[in-house]
């Protein structure tokens, strides 16, 4: 049985990737400080999994909790544009500071490989659509300069000391356990909760920007075959679905779907906002065998059936 950690573990991709590792058979260890995650996220298989209530920026901490480890994913984060304008000192803290640890830490206990969870936010307002790669990173805001900075020591600690890290750009992504009750979560989740409970969601900007909007069970997927896939050390890979719809699509879309009529309202743009995101998943498709299985509509009737039940449950 190998032995794998999931940091941020009970966030919401996280407690997704969990589920998936243990249903192939992986002995799991989690390290969470539940700042943004959830103990709920991981009830149902909580008593299946090793659970460490640790803080990324404790270096001694993950030392511990990750020997004997063959593979990292490396998902704690602070996630969030607008947090991440009014906290840069605490999300530079976490993102970048404690992702250095992790990458140090599993060197000091000899992890094969770190799978970590970069963000599409690193391209910034590129021009070209859709973004590969290969382009110049212009980040707009502090959590992209902090993500990208992650994927710069992950490529780093592979060229310097053969540590295997790999980072995937997740691209928006959504899904069950999305948290809609804080204002710094994605988009589709607050679209979500408006819908079922009848409101109008505001809109920032003119709700033409668009989004790769990704269902976390495709993002799971490729960051389990990253763990496995050869030759990708030190690479960047984006871990998207390949689409963009605009935020005014989409909420027509829901509107739709539950066959109501409740106008956005919009306000002022937000700083830090790339306009369009879009990904070229041709090297992730080539690199890794990504493939994405849900269409928009899929993943949002999932997503909306999860939190239906959700808002019953009370
Ligand atoms: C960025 C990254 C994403 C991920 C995420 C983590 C890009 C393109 N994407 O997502 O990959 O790393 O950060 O947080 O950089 N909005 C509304 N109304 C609301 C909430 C949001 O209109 O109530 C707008 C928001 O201004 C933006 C869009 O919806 O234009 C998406 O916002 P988001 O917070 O869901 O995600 P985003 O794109 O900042």
């Amino acid at each position: 049985m190998r032995r794998v950690v999931v940091t941020g573990g009970a966030g919401f991709i996280g407690s997704a990737l969990v589920r998936a590792l243990l249903a192939r058979g992986d002995r799991v260890v989690v390290i969470d400080n539940l700042m943004t995650g959830r103990e709920d996220n991981l009830a149902e298989v909580a008593d299946r999994i090793e659970w460490e209530r640790d803080d990324i920026r404790d270096y001694e901490a993950l030392v511990k909790a990750f020997r004997g480890a063959e593979v990292v994913f490396h998902l704690a984060a602070i996630p969030s544009v607008p947090r991440s304008i009014e906290e840069p000192a605490l999300t530079h803290d976490v993102n970048v500071n404690g992702t250095f640890n992790v990458f140090r830490a599993c060197l000091a206990t000899g992890v094969r490989r770190v799978v970590y969870a970069a963000s599409s936010s690193a391209y910034g307002d590129t021009e070209v659509l859709p973004k590969v790669e290969t382009m110049l990173p212009r980040p707009l805001s502090p959590y992209a300069a902090q993500k990208l900075m992650g994927e710069y020591y992950a490529r780093v600690f592979y060229l310097c000391y053969g540590l295997e890290a790999v980072s995937l750009r997740y691209f928006n992504v959504y899904g069950p356990r999305q948290d809609p009750t804080s204002p710094y979560s994605g988009v589709i989740s607050i679209f979500l909760r408006a819908l079922l409970e009848r409101r109008s969601p505001t809109i920032y900007g003119d709700g033409e920007q668009s989004r790769d909007f990704t269902y976390v069970e495709d993002v799971v997927a490729l960051t389990l075959k990253a763990a496995d896939a050869p030759n990708v050390g030190g690479k960047v890979y984006n871990a998207g679905n390949g689409q963009r719809y605009t935020l005014n699509y989409v909420w027509g879309l829901l509107q739709r779907l539950e066959g109501v009529e409740l106008p956005a309202q919009y306000a002022p743009a937000r700083p830090g906002d790339v306009r369009h995101s879009q990904a070229d998943i041709t090297a992730a498709v080539r690199d890794l065998g990504h493939s994405p299985q849900f269409t928009l509509e899929e993943g949002l009737r999932r997503t909306l059936e999860w939190q239906r039940a959700q808002l019953r449950r009370g």
